[in-house]
């Protein structure tokens, strides 16, 4: 295994990109899915299921660890990758989109933000120097520069302003971030639904020449024409060679339709928070396990998956399991769900090596309109 960050590019099919980043700790092979892992769990999954599902890297939170049990703390405990016994690549988040979404009595000013715990009410602060000594603290691999993202819609002046400072953070990021061969620090690209805001994002986190790029400030209300016409402003503007990172996305309709555009790493809640919430992705579309109709159904979710949780176990007892609020129901849709998403890149990847993803794409997407099956 390599002791530097690196990226290949090992096939192309339209604007669709396979490549794999070497680094000490593992390969990864994109366009990967990265299972989200807040608070150093892969919520209702054992760490090796996410891995034998084909994960090579799962996300961290600095804010949710700077609460509990403290970064520090991890630190003195031999890092994250030890604390939580997953060896293989972390790619930690830098904490402002969590600040924004979960904290209270948040100031922000150039500095950093200032904010209360949501768990207990405590204050604490973070700048950008501080988000990647946490990252640091946590051991992570991929770390994010701290950033601001502005939900949409919004007015262009506070995308605007939002967007400049981000850029700023970056730089303050990169310097405290300095040289680590064996990992990296992503930009984070914003400027919400402005074309010429995101080109001017990408074009400044470009010439700073870092190891990737992460496009944030999307999937946060817009629809997703916008999202896509947005990614088609902000790719052409991020170097070819350099690994893109579209952040808190999304649905497999979502993760399709933006590696078609050149995206080649994503993250989301999705199948693991639906899981425990009842919802089931499979190859025909979304099945919301809490509907009468599967009461008596004993037929499984897929019976041609090798997952045990989509082979194995029949609708009904799923069904039985979400309406009793059972531990298990969450357990086995977010394996399904987790194993769902992994073979869609697997099949995603396999179809860019072979010069057929937009096939690949249309098939997959007919699979799933055969609704509930
Ligand atoms: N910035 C950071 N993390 C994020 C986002 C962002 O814009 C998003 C937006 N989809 C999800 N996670 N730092």
């Amino acid at each position: 295994m390599t002791s530097e960050f690196t990226f290949e590019l090992l096939a192309r099919d339209g604007l669709a990109r396979r490549g794999e980043i070497s680094m000490p700790r593992g390969a990864i092979r994109t366009p990967a899915f990265m299972p989200v892992g807040t608070a150093g769990t892969v919520k209702a999954m054992y760490l090796e299921q996410v891995r034998d599902l084909g994960s090579d890297i799962i996300l961290g939170n600095v804010y949710h660890l700077m609460l509990r049990p403290g970064a520090e703390r991890v630190a003195r405990l031999g890092g994250l990758h030890e604390f939580a016994r997953w060896p293989w690549p972390i790619l930690t988040d830098s904490g402002g989109f969590q600040v924004m979404s979960l904290a209270s009595l948040r100031k922000l000013t150039e500095k950093g933000v200032t904010f209360r715990s949501h768990i207990d009410g405590s204050a604490y602060e973070l700048t950008p120097e501080r988000s990647i000594e946490i990252q640091g603290l946590l051991d992570s691999d991929i770390q994010m520069q701290l950033d601001e993202c502005i939900r949409l819609p919004a007015e262009r002046s506070e995308i605007e302003r939002a967007m400049e400072m981000s850029l700023r953070w970056a730089e303050r990021s990169a310097v405290a971030f300095g040289s680590q061969p064996g990992k990296a620090m992503f930009g984070i690209v914003q400027g919400g639904d402005q074309p010429d805001l995101r080109v001017r994002s990408a074009e400044h986190l470009a010439a700073m020449n870092l190891k990737g790029y992460s496009i944030g400030g999307l999937a946060v209300g817009e629809p997703q024409s916008v999202m896509l016409a947005m990614l088609g402003e902000t790719l052409p503007a991020l170097p070819v060679e350099k690994p893109r990172y579209l952040m808190g996305v999304g649905t497999p309709d979502d993760i399709l339709k933006s590696v078609a555009l050149g995206v080649d790493m994503f993250d989301c809640v999705m199948p693991t928070r639906a899981g425990r919430h009842g919802l089931a992705f499979t190859r025909h579309g979304r099945i919301n396990l809490k509907n009468a109709c599967h009461a008596e159904d004993s037929r499984p979710l897929d019976e041609t998956s090798e997952c045990p949780a989509t082979r194995d176990y029949s609708r009904a007892y799923l069904h039985h399991l979400v309406r009793c609020d059972e531990a298990l129901g969450g357990m086995l849709l977010t394996w399904n769900n987790l194993a769902y998403y992994q073979s869609l890149m697997a099949g995603i990847r396999e179809a860019i090596s072979a010069g057929r993803f937009a096939d690949f794409a249309a098939e997959t997407t007919e699979g799933w309109q055969k609704g509930e099956a």
